[in-house]
């Protein structure tokens, strides 16, 4: 017996380093810039935060006594869909963590640079409940509003209760509210209200729009299907606890033969800039191997939040190489980006509800983008205008074989080519 234990002693500790020196190396790994990229962001070479980065005292029971097999415990099956916000110097997400018994949780990971070394905090966060229990709880967009408070606006899920017992997936989604000062205290709110029946993918606007609180929301008749409803819609409540929408104004709908046809939603909360507030949101299509996710941006005007001045044509950002694999395939979805004091952008994405990566840009390149790409003109004949018209504006560029001559004669000094506004 004595034998016995000496030898599971053993397997415990060598499985405990080698446990330890995985997770440190992973913690500790340099993210690399990954391509050459398109000019307006540059995707990394690892993702910054998986579950393999949630800490081993969260999933491994470490007294050798109850555990002589140093088996897990409690497994982490993914980590995505995180909100974010430079706090304290540091770069923080508020993670989607997912058990492996399905339900989500949050986690807060910082980081000293926003590209890689992302720890866990010592816990996950316990969210208060409200006076209906969630069910599962994910998605959370973080807010620095001007009240002075930090929010975090979040989709509760519950069992829908007026079905059959033997429906067990129906599901009702509605927008939960938390606040904080430091990110440890978290105070619950009253859950949002509308008029819609679902709710999902809501945010909260980080200024007062004429003394009022302004969210960002996305009415759906079902729990995944849009129903008659679907698009990005904007509205204001008087105060922010009960926080209550009535009119919920569609801002960017859902169009046929776009990136947006079957439904869309906002990702984080805007971010201020001087040609207008910049949104990134996701864009839903169906296809035959299921929903595709794709990322998009547009500009809502400075003093109309609900009047879009400028939406270039098609994605930002789609799924790419191993993204495009995970729980839920060929998704991307963003909750979460950091705008810089120097002007640079920290986009936090997740891949396929898996895991989270960043893209660095800056406000200029994402204003360049957002006002100089082409928009969707909706039929491909206008597509091809828009690349002609391109390719007009190149002949200055082009030699006789059509490559572009780097000629920098050809482009009077001084003048910024590239905005055409
Ligand atoms: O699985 C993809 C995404 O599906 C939902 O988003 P939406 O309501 O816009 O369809 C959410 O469950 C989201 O968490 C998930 O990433």
């Amino acid at each position: 017996i004595n034998n016995l234990n000496i030898m599971k002693n053993k397997e415990f500790q060598d499985r405990l380093v080698a446990l330890q020196e995985r997770y440190e190396k992973l913690i500790n790994r340099n993210n690399e810039r990954a391509e050459i990229g398109n000019g307006i962001f540059n995707r990394f070479k690892y993702p910054v935060l998986t579950s393999e980065h949630t800490p081993l005292h969260w999933k491994y029971d470490l007294n050798p006594m109850t555990n002589p097999f140093l088996m897990e415990r409690i497994g982490v099956n993914a980590v995505f869909n995180a909100g974010a916000i430079k706090f304290n110097g540091k770069y923080v997400m508020v993670a989607r963590v997912e058990g492996n018994d399905r339900k989500s949780f949050f986690g807060i990971a910082e980081s000293p640079n926003g590209i890689d070394k992302f720890e866990f905090w010592n816990r996950p966060i316990s969210i208060p409940e409200s006076d209906v229990p969630d069910a599962n709880i994910y998605d959370m967009r973080l807010i620095e509003h001007e009240d002075g408070w930090i929010y975090g606006v979040f989709c509760t899920e519950r069992r829908k209760t007026d079905v059959p017992p033997s429906d067990t997936s129906s599901a009702v989604a509605q927008c939960g509210i938390v606040r904080t000062k430091d990110l440890v205290e978290w105070e619950r709110l009253e859950d949002l209200t509308t008029s819609s029946s679902q709710q999902r993918n809501v945010v909260l606007h980080p200024e007062f729009v004429n003394g009022k609180y302004a969210f960002y929301t996305r009415p759906q008749d079902g729990f995944i299907d849009p129903g008659s409803g679907g698009g990005i819609a904007f509205g204001l409540s008087e105060k922010i606890n009960p926080a209550i929408v009535v009119d919920q104004k569609v801002v960017d709908s859902r169009i046929y033969h776009t990136i947006n046809e079957a439904k869309n939603g906002l990702g984080p909360s805007p971010i201020k800039t001087e040609r207008g507030w910049l949104h990134m949101a996701h864009g839903v299509r169906n296809t035959a191997s299921g929903l595709r996710y794709v990322l998009y941006l547009f500009m809502t005007d400075l003093h109309d939040l609900s009047k879009i001045i400028h939406k270039p044509g098609g994605y930002f950002m789609a799924p790419e190489g191993d993204e495009r694999v995970g729980d839920v395939s060929n998704v991307l979805f963003c909750s979460g980006w950091i705008a810089d004091d120097d002007g640079s952008v920290y986009i936090y994405y997740a891949s396929s509800d898996s895991r989270m990566h960043v893209a660095t840009s800056t406000i200029e390149r994402l204003c360049d983008y957002v006002i100089n790409t082409p928009e969707d003109k909706f039929s491909s004949k206008e597509s091809v205008l828009s690349i002609n018209a391109l390719i007009d504006a190149n002949e200055l560029y082009l030699d006789e074989k059509n490559e572009a001559v780097n000629d920098s004669i050809k482009v009077p000094a001084g003048e910024f080519v590239s905005s055409k506004e």
